[in-house]
């Protein structure tokens, strides 16, 4: 069984590629314990499908990524329901994460934390996460792909969250 789910996005509006799926494609391939999964932009679809991995794969850490347009990946600390609050459970839910370990592990790479997962599929899909019994649930929006962001730069502020999480199960 995968220790580890990691979650990427597919491409939607302007985006031709989405960086989450890239980024996570790439660290997936150097572990033996992680398992990737792409997820479609749909607010119900995303969230189901997220619930399944969880429940079918019983991951001890689920690191979830999308795509944002902001130029600095930002780690989210908190997802929220939006459109799907009528399922049922808080509006709001926190990440369970050692955030002050992401702080002293990413220092030569920027990254942002935020309290606003943006409202749209990530937050929901985040939310939904939340709502799982794994232990240890956070989402990472990365830039698009570019020049200051190709893939594998972005794969590391990835992999960097989730070393974070990893000392601290030891
Ligand atoms: N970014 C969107 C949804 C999928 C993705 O990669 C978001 O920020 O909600």
């Amino acid at each position: 069984m995968p220790r580890i789910l990691l979650t990427g996005f597919e491409p939607f509006g302007p985006w031709e590629v989405n960086a989450s799926w890239e980024a996570v494609r790439l660290l997936t391939g150097r572990r033996r314990d992680a398992e990737a999964a792409l997820l479609p932009v749909d607010h119900a679809a995303a969230a189901g499908a997220v619930r399944e991995l969880a429940r079918a794969l019983c991951p001890g850490i689920v690191l979830l990524a999308g795509l944002t347009p902001d130029p600095v990946p930002r780690l989210e600390r908190l997802g929220r329901a939006g459109p799907l609050a009528a399922q049922g459970g808080p509006p709001v839910r926190r990440g369970r994460w050692p955030w002050a370990a992401v702080r002293a592990r990413v220092r030569r790479l920027p990254l942002r934390h935020s309290a606003d997962a943006g409202g749209y599929v990530c937050d929901t899909t985040y939310w939904a996460a939340l709502g799982t019994a794994v232990p240890l649930v956070a989402f990472v929006h990365l830039p698009p792909i570019g020049a200051p962001w190709p893939a594998a730069r972005a794969a590391a502020v990835l992999e960097a969250v989730l070393e974070a999480a990893e000392a601290r199960r030891g």
